[in-house]
């Protein structure tokens, strides 16, 4: 008898132990790490929250990053992880490689990580033998489709010819990487069209403007622009309005902010992109969420689309949905 009550515990204990954290009626509580301080994740924000508050989970918002890059967000990360109280983290990870050691770190310690926005390494986490594939998965906008959808937009205004100039955010951000490859490469097939240039503002809005300035002035004969994050576009856009050359400049920024719609309503940009933050931050909770209250088996990549705003569906009301918060 006491040996029966002895294995019945030894099994109680061993489901207790391997049984995820809702299953055994403990609050699940999720950490969000946002990439910077701005209108994009602040929109993602407001997804996560309402999501978490329809599952019932708690939620702790890290503090958002001045600034964009590890330096930045990893001190502000690891002090989260020191406080500690939560299972599940969703993070904008801001370097490919220099968040891979740290979040390895956070995923030994038992936390389950979805990368939202970016990813680490080349963000397919079921490649066997990486030192990346711990992530339950990836969910963010296809950049690299959307950079060539941007050139193919582009090319069509400013009649398939001419100079074209990138302005972008950070070499080492995978979703601003991508934007440029697929940029670059559409751009390559209109024989006709030239990339002037690909520069880095490292996401600071009054690097964006005096760089797309100076380019302007090398490069007078720049027919269109493509700026690929908030602060990238929305610093080429102020450089192009400065330059007395709104309207005659094509331009397609990346991210509906408000400052970006405004600026399509009047005339300086021709084409917005609108990612779906609010969608990314929704469905990161809700997997992770499934993970763990029901063993579900999370994607690797699931990828929201984008839309796409012009002077002719700018005052659609369907569309107000997409401009960011
Ligand atoms: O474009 C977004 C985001 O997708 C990117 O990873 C970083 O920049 C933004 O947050 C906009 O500032």
């Amino acid at each position: 008898m006491k040996k029966r009550y002895a294995t019945i515990v030894a099994v109680l204990i061993v489901l207790l132990a391997v049984m995820p954290a809702a299953a055994q009626n403990q609050q699940l509580t999720f950490l969000f790490m946002p990439g910077v301080q701005d209108p994009f994740y602040t929109t993602m924000e407001k997804g996560v929250r309402a999501k978490c508050k329809e599952l019932g989970v708690n939620l702790i918002v890290a503090e958002y990053p001045k600034a964009w890059g590890p330096e930045y967000q990893v001190p502000i990360l690891q002090a989260a992880v020191q406080r500690g109280g939560f299972q599940g983290l969703l993070i904008a990870p801001t370097s490919v490689d220099a968040l891979k050691a740290p979040l390895k770190a956070i995923y030994d310690k038992g936390i389950e990580i979805i990368t939202v926005d970016t990813f680490i390494g080349d963000g397919d986490y079921s490649k066997p033998n990486t030192d990346y594939g711990f992530p339950l998965s990836y969910i963010g906008s296809d950049n690299e489709l959307g950079g060539k959808q941007i050139a193919e937009h582009l090319a069509k205004l400013v009649g398939e010819k001419g100079k074209v100039y990138c302005q972008a955010t950070n070499p080492d951000a995978s979703s601003v990487a991508a934007r440029v490859k697929g940029f670059t490469q559409g751009v390559a097939e209109f024989p006709n069209m030239k990339l002037a240039g690909v520069e880095w503002c490292l996401d600071v809005q009054q690097k964006a403007q005096e760089q797309t300035l100076a380019s302007q002035q090398k490069d007078k004969d720049i027919v269109g622009i493509f700026g690929v994050n908030v602060f990238s576009a929305q610093g080429a856009n102020q450089a192009v309005v400065n330059a007395g050359l709104a309207g005659a400049i094509k331009i397609a920024s990346w991210d509906a902010t408000i400052s970006n719609i405004d600026n399509l309503k009047k005339g300086v940009v021709d084409l917005v992109l609108a990612q779906k933050p609010a969608e990314m931050g929704s469905l990161s909770v809700e997997w992770l969420y499934k993970f763990f209250t029901q063993k579900a088996k999370v994607p690797k990549k699931i990828i929201p689309g984008f839309e796409f705003f012009t002077k002719d569906n700018v005052n659609d009301p369907a569309m107000v949905q997409y401009i960011y918060q």
